[in-house]
């Protein structure tokens, strides 16, 4: 018998079982809220999402492998698509020629890949807990929605020249097939850049059902929810375009921000900067002489410095870089540590090529999104 290859009398109990058929081809009715294995040590599980564990990261490369990818999901199902039957459909008044894509036109265009983050605009929430004293609805993320991948696909302006996209054209709103029909739009501009992708695989493998198969946008350093996933409609329009993600969610609320109706608040477009350890949260550490590693990131550019504190924000230190340091992705850094038994409070501060630095606090927002202020990481050194 040839290894790896299931022995065939037991594969025929198998299949009388149900259980190949079913894991090869899973019904409609198979209704699940995420398709991947997610293994304690990898993720923390949050209802339809997955936070990546920092500590997972850590001897690892730049780019987070897809079994790794945290996974944010609005809707309760994750959709399971048929690329023979999918489109992308494209229309309105934006448009000169509006039409619709096959999966096989779209693998037949030109590509092409660039190396890119997606980030949550909730990464962070949990934090204003420690810091506002408030517990805020929703996914109680701490670093760990977000993640790097080289992303394959057509140049969303490709796919808007061939539809007939006119000059008078503002903004273009792509469209989910999930439940909940995700909506959010973006500028034309932003639909135009280089980097702003119908993307169709990940990391080399053809795009997971979680992270949005059989196509996806890539809208690099926006927040995550503009990167709409199973995308199968797309309205490009010469009047400003609104849905409630862009309405009464993914917009700042709160005393600090005033209302810009139809929008309750100000918009989020692009991420801010930040920082995380690729340690334990709360966690176990050996103490002794060591390299204490951490990745920072910005939606606004590259990183351009990041210096840490070992002892809760007292005295700081330049981590050094390492490369690449990709823009719109992450750069990695690390730092001598002789680590003392205790409960060290470890901060890392990074700022960005727009000139963007951490602070210390940020104003509280009632939905908790862009948390980027710098985060005490508890560790214990035994
Ligand atoms: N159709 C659709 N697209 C979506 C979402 C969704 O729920 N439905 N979630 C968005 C949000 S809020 C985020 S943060 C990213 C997460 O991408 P990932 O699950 O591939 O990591 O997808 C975005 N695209
Ligand atoms: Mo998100």
């Amino acid at each position: 018998m040839r290894e790896g290859l299931v022995p065939r009398r037991r594969f025929l109990q198998l299949l009388a079982a149900g259980s190949v058929v079913a894991a090869r081809f899973p019904s409609a009715e198979a209704r699940q809220a995420i398709i991947k294995q997610a293994p304690p040590e990898l993720f923390v599980t949050s209802g339809s999402n997955l936070e990546m564990r920092w500590e997972a990261l850590y001897n690892r490369g730049y780019i987070v492998p897809n079994e790794l990818f945290f996974v944010r999901n609005n809707s309760p199902v994750v959709p399971r698509l048929d690329p023979a039957t999918w489109r992308l459909q494209l229309g309105g008044s934006g448009l000169s020629r509006p039409r619709s894509f096959t999966y096989d036109e779209i693998l037949g265009m030109p590509s092409v890949s660039v190396i890119r983050a997606i980030e949550c605009a909730g990464n962070g929430r949990s934090f204003f807990q420690a810091t506002h004293g408030k517990k805020i609805p929703g996914t109680p993320w701490r670093l760990g929605g977000i993640g790097v991948a080289e992303w394959t696909g057509v140049p969303f302006r490709e796919v808007l020249d061939r539809a007939g996209v006119t000059p008078r054209a503002r903004e273009v709103m792509p469209e989910g097939a999930d439940t909940l029909h995700i909506k959010r739009s973006i500028p034309i501009e932003k639909a135009m850049a280089d980097d702003t992708l119908l993307v169709y695989a990940m990391n080399g493998h053809p795009l997971p059902p979680d992270h949005g198969f059989p196509a996806r946008m890539l809208v690099p350093g926006w927040v995550g929810v503009a990167h709409v996933k199973w995308v199968s409609r797309c309205e490009v329009s010469e009047q400003p375009l609104y849905s409630d993600y862009n309405t009464k969610r993914y917009v700042l609320i709160g005393p600090d921000y005033e209302a810009r109706p139809p929008a309750m608040g100000p918009v989020l477009t692009t991420q801010k900067v930040k920082s995380a350890f690729e340690l334990p949260w709360n966690g176990e550490v050996r103490s002794g002489q060591q390299l204490l590693r951490g990745r920072s990131w910005s939606g606004e550019g590259t990183i351009t410095r990041v210096d840490v504190s070992l002892d809760g924000g007292q005295a700081w230190r330049q981590a050094r870089l390492r490369e690449p340091n990709i823009e719109l992705a992450w750069a990695r850094w690390d730092l001598d540590w002789d680590a003392r038994p205790g409960t060290p409070s470890l901060q890392a501060r990074a700022t960005d090529s727009n000139g963007n630095t951490q602070p210390d606090r940020v104003p509280l927002n009632e939905e908790g999104y862009s948390y980027w202020a710098v985060v005490s990481h508890p560790v214990t050194v035994k």
